[in-house]
């Protein structure tokens, strides 16, 4: 049985719509797995969306969507880009697309979550356990905040909220913890006696010198009150697991832990040899954290934890729409070829290090590399094969009564250095990509090409038709040229799966390259009176200053369509807000108007002000919403009328009821105070629809 080889990418957030970040990573993992597949190993390939949380609640709500939905717009338009780009499972790439709402994945979610609580810290505790969360707390977001979201003014002991500006309360719930602070021995042993365990060696020094700093125990539940919108916690329906627990569970209960229905893939196969590939954004919670979770219940730890590094701009400066430096995927998707595209990233980051890309850097280098490069190498030995020996590929061989000949035309006669050459590059190439060093990978292959370009120069193929004398060294010169495409396109599959089946076939060879390990390629396997195949192109010139300023005007397009979609009041959250009084859209989106139809309203004893009312919004009970309105209004008259209703505040009690939600008042004066008169509709408005 073929040994297995797992590997994932990060499961994106389905908060915002995907990026160049998430096509890297996936590009990566999608060109090990190749490479490995190539090597005869049973392959694993999952990515997926991160779909739980308060980021995806919100984000939700901010988009007028509710949460389901807005997961399923966000995984649909990451499976969009991945096929786009050959990434998914019809090309050859991802097995599963995970999405964290799966029923399964709640299944196995749980499992592991019960069999953390039922097994004991490598210091004999109990791993989970409940206390109590402390946060800060913003009432009108209803949401505890992290600290990039407050800030604290000059002279304020408490922070205040970013959006609000506003003082937060400080808050505690009841939550379960995980006993990390009970795991510092142990990740510090593994971490530094696995070898490879976390890769590159930097990261994995920094990590161990976060563990060394000391480890806090870690809130692993949320009240589902506060966050509805995730895994409930087997046993107490009341919380929801915390989003990184369920998050970074998906990569084994994709593969069939804890859950029937995924069982056929084979946790106890693929979780023997697994790479998690991830941003060094999220290091910690691959290594720390996860491993933790893992070893809590009795699970191997992965292989590798391996941190690439982050996309910048050519400036070096982090890529945002505020800045305007977004390379965007759809732009490279229209204006490049794909494997072009694959090529570059792979070759320009340097793995685990941060890396700079602008569209100018790509045209430069696909111009280069794979024009000039690769593709030219390709075109002149086709086209020569087809001028000279009638599409046919000649013999290798030189007798030797003709090495003199070859040696005029600068020949090396019996060829043994350029075959040592490329076997060398091939083993460099393979010790490269196990390795995860794709750039300088890659770099080995270039100089090979570079030496064949050199070896067609010196010997002038043009020249050495004329003579009959040369006639071996000519086909020499293409059988050599010939074969080391052949190597080069099984080599480059995992890179470029297109230019590589096409150059394979032009060669006039019918097999599957992506199932050719190039350790088994052996020079001079290439059957003389092959016959090449049709002759196409694989890589055209880039027009730069044409594709440059085609990207520009679709830039500037696209920022006027932006700019006419922006709302009258400016964004709060892109400058700061000079004119106090005006708030987003976006801040107004996050308050749900509805409207409701009232069903029940009535005085409730001993209150002068309040009334009860039961409003009908649509959803399957009416609401219970208290109103201070007793003073102004008869109760009876008020029953039947169609009333506009805040669906999303956080309820609260009032004389020991509970009100989910407030209705929505004009404020008159008549002298004596404020009058209120409740706002309503002339036309008939269905009841639930949203007002915005
Ligand atoms: O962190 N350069 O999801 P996410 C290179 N849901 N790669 C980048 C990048 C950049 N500029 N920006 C993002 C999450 N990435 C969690 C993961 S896993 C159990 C949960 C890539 O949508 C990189 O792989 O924020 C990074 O780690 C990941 O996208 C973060 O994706």
């Amino acid at each position: 049985m073929s040994q297995t080889f797992y590997i994932t990418t990060p499961i994106y957030y389905a908060n915002s719509l995907p990026h160049l970040g998430h096509l890297y990573t996936t590009i990566v993992a999608d060109a090990m797995r190749r490479y490995k597949r190539q090597r005869g190993f049973d392959t694993y390939f999952l990515t997926g969306t991160d779909e739980h949380g308060i980021n995806i609640q919100r984000a939700a709500e901010k988009a007028g969507r509710t949460p389901k939905e807005q997961t399923d717009y966000i995984s649909g338009e990451l499976k969009r880009m991945f096929r786009d780009f050959g990434l998914d499972t019809e090309h050859g790439g991802y097995d599963v697309f995970m999405r964290t709402t799966a029923p399964f994945h709640y299944e196995g979610s749980q499992h592991i979550w019960r069999e953390i609580a039922k097994g004991k810290t490598p210091k004999g505790n109990d791993p989970i356990y409940k206390g109590f969360y402390e946060g800060w707390f913003c009432a009108p977001c209803a949401e505890y905040k992290s600290e990039d979201e407050y800030f604290t003014p000059d002279g304020s002991e408490v922070p205040f909220c970013l959006i609000h500006e506003r003082p937060l309360d400080k808050v505690s719930e009841e939550s379960y913890f995980f006993r990390l602070s009970d795991f510092n021995e142990f990740l510090i042993d593994k971490i530094e006696n696995t070898p490879g365990l976390v890769r590159p060696e930097a990261r994995k020094n920094e990590v161990l010198s976060f563990v060394r700093r000391g480890l806090q125990d870690l809130s692993i539940s949320r009240l589902k009150s506060s966050v509805s919108w995730g895994v409930p916690v087997p046993g107490d329906e009341e919380h929801v697991m915390y989003v990184w627990l369920d998050a970074l569970t998906n990569y084994i209960t994709a593969i069939g832990y804890g859950n029937e229905e995924r069982a056929s893939i084979g946790f106890e196969k693929y979780w023997k040899n697994v790479v998690h590939l991830v941003g060094k954004d999220i290091l910690r919670f691959h290594t720390v954290y996860w491993m933790s979770f893992l070893h809590a219940a009795g699970l191997p730890l992965p292989s590798t934890v391996y941190a690439h590094g982050m996309w910048l701009d050519v400036d070096g400066r982090k890529m945002g729409k505020t800045i305007g430096n977004v390379i965007e995927v759809d732009v490279l998707h229209e204006h490049f070829q794909v494997d072009a595209v694959r090529y570059f990233v792979l070759r320009e980051m340097v793995f685990g290090q941060d890396g700079r890309f602008g569209y100018e850097n790509l045209i430069e280098r696909a111009n280069a590399d794979l024009a000039s490069g690769l593709g030219n190498l390709a075109s002149r030995t086709f086209s020569m094969l087809t001028k000279y020996r009638e599409g046919k590929v000649p013999a290798g061989k030189i007798a030797e009564e003709n090495y003199i000949h070859a040696r005029r035309a600068g020949l090396d006669p019996d060829g043994q250095e350029l075959v040592s050459v490329v076997t060398h590059a091939r083993d460099q190439f393979c010790r490269r990509f196990d390795n995860f060093e794709f750039s300088q990978g890659l770099e080995a292959l270039w100089a090979v090409i570079a030496r064949v370009d050199k070896m067609i120069s010196d010997a002038k193929p043009w020249e050495l038709i004329k003579d009959e004398r040369q006639s071996e060294t000519l086909n020499a010169v293409l059988y050599r040229a010939t074969e080391t495409l052949r190597w080069l396109a099984v080599m480059l599959y995992p890179v470029m799966p297109d230019a590589s089946k096409s150059i394979y076939s032009q060669i006039g060879l019918d097999g599957d390259v992506s199932r050719l390990d190039p350790a088994d390629l052996r020079w001079s396997e290439l059957a003389a009176e092959t016959a090449i195949g049709e002759t196409v192109g694989v890589f055209p010139r880039i027009d730069r200053s044409k594709v440059m300023s085609e990207i520009q005007q679709e830039t500037e397009k696209r920022q006027e369509v932006t700019e006419e979609q922006k709302p009258l009041v400016p964004d709060a959250s892109a400058a700061p807000n000079e004119e106090e009084n005006f708030i987003s859209i976006d801040d107004f989106l996050k308050v749900e108007l509805r409207v409701g139809e009232i069903k029940v309203a009535e005085r409730i004893p001993n209150a002068d002000k309040l009334l009860r009312f039961e409003i009908d919004l649509g959803e399957e009970k009416p609401r219970q919403i208290l109103a201070g309105l007793a003073e102004y209004y008869e109760p009876e008259k008020l029953i039947g009328r169609k009333v506009v209703v805040v669906a999303n505040l956080k309820p609260r009690k009032m004389r020991g009821l509970e009100s989910q939600g407030m209705i929505c008042a004009a404020s008159l004066e008549d002298g004596s105070g404020p009058i209120p008169a409740i706002a309503t509709f002339v036309e008939d408005v269905e009841i639930g629809a949203r007002l915005k």
